[in-house]
């Protein structure tokens, strides 16, 4: 059955963000196994492990350029895949590479007239700075800016006009560091964001519940861009930005399972694992099994809907 077919593609990727750790991601999430253990989870659904996404070697006059290429490389093969309805999963490497992997997604819906699939962003953070708001300069708080229209050097050209995403349809779930100029942002462009505060207060399901309807009112299908660093860094020290306040490892299995079951999903970005930063792999331990818990309920939605 060709729609639950699941390709595994690696970015390694660290220099969108304030550390390069995060190249080191693919790797250590091999390492541990996540395609057995996802292959082993999901019966009926092929799991294929389609190596690393690399950029060309051409010089690049700044660090937006190039992550701009990855995402160049990246964008090409998610759309590829996507037009043969085969879901991507990729596991970063900072999150700068969002900018390409779900424009490869979108520019492939559109290409068939398909509606453009809504984005569940999970992450401590919001990425909604452009380099001229950025107080850190760092790509990987940009690629949501990237996706939204909003002009970023280098990652604008990737993501094109065909691989921008829906401002009706992005909920970001577990924010808790918005700068002043993503707020702005997030203002003009009447982004639904659903704090980790409001997690913590109104409970994981009603939060979920809120969001899915933004991203996918009526069942539409969906993408979920998932920082790891939305996790407490109490148990998931293994990011490059930590933000205290997160969830806990209860809240996001919880939170993963039940995004699962609204099914549909046709892309997965994992990212931000800094193995460099980790304590006894607990982080990449805990980004697997969110994937599991996403995926198997996914698996379990989409064969009750055959
Ligand atoms: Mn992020």
């Amino acid at each position: 059955m060709t729609k639950t077919d699941i390709r595994i593609l690696g970015v390694p990727m660290g220099i969108g963000g304030e550390k390069p750790g995060a190249a080191g991601g693919p790797r250590q999430a091999r390492e541990k196994a996540v395609v057995e253990r996802l292959s082993e989870a999901l019966d009926h659904a092929r799991v294929e492990d389609a190596g690393d996404v690399l950029p060309d070697q051409r010089e690049c006059a700044s660090r937006l350029e190039e992550t701009g290429r990855w995402c160049e490389a990246l964008k090409r093969r998610t759309a590829e895949l996507a037009h043969d309805h085969i879901r991507p999963l990729v596991i970063g490497g900072d999150h700068t590479l969002a900018a390409g992997s779900i424009a490869g997604v979108a520019t492939a819906h559109h290409a068939r007239e398909d509606a453009i699939p809504g984005v569940l962003w999970i992450d401590a953070h919001v990425d909604m700075n452009t380099h001229e708001t950025t107080p850190s300069g760092n790509p990987h708080g940009m690629s949501a800016a990237a996706l939204l229209g909003l002009e970023v050097e280098h990652l604008s050209d990737v993501v094109g006009v065909e691989g921008r995403i829906d401002p009706k349809r992005i909920a970001f779930v577990g924010a808790r560091d918005i700068d002043p100029g993503e707020q702005r942002h997030i203002e003009e462009l009447g982004l639904a964001v659903f704090s980790s505060e409001m997690i913590h207060r109104e409970g994981v399901e009603k939060t979920v519940e809120d969001a899915m309807k933004v991203v996918s009112p009526n069942g539409e299908p969906f993408m979920v861009s998932f920082d790891v660093d939305v996790i407490d860094p109490e148990f998931a020290p293994g990011v490059d930005t930590a933000v205290p306040g997160g969830l806990t490892p209860r809240q996001i299995q919880d939170t993963m399972s039940l995004v699962g079951e609204h099914g549909q999903i046709v892309a997965i970005d994992a990212v931000e694992l800094n193995p460099e930063t980790d304590l006894d792999e607990r982080t990449s331990e805990l980004m697997i099994q969110s994937l599991l818990a996403l995926l198997q309920a996914n698996a379990k939605g989409a064969s009750a809907g055959d």
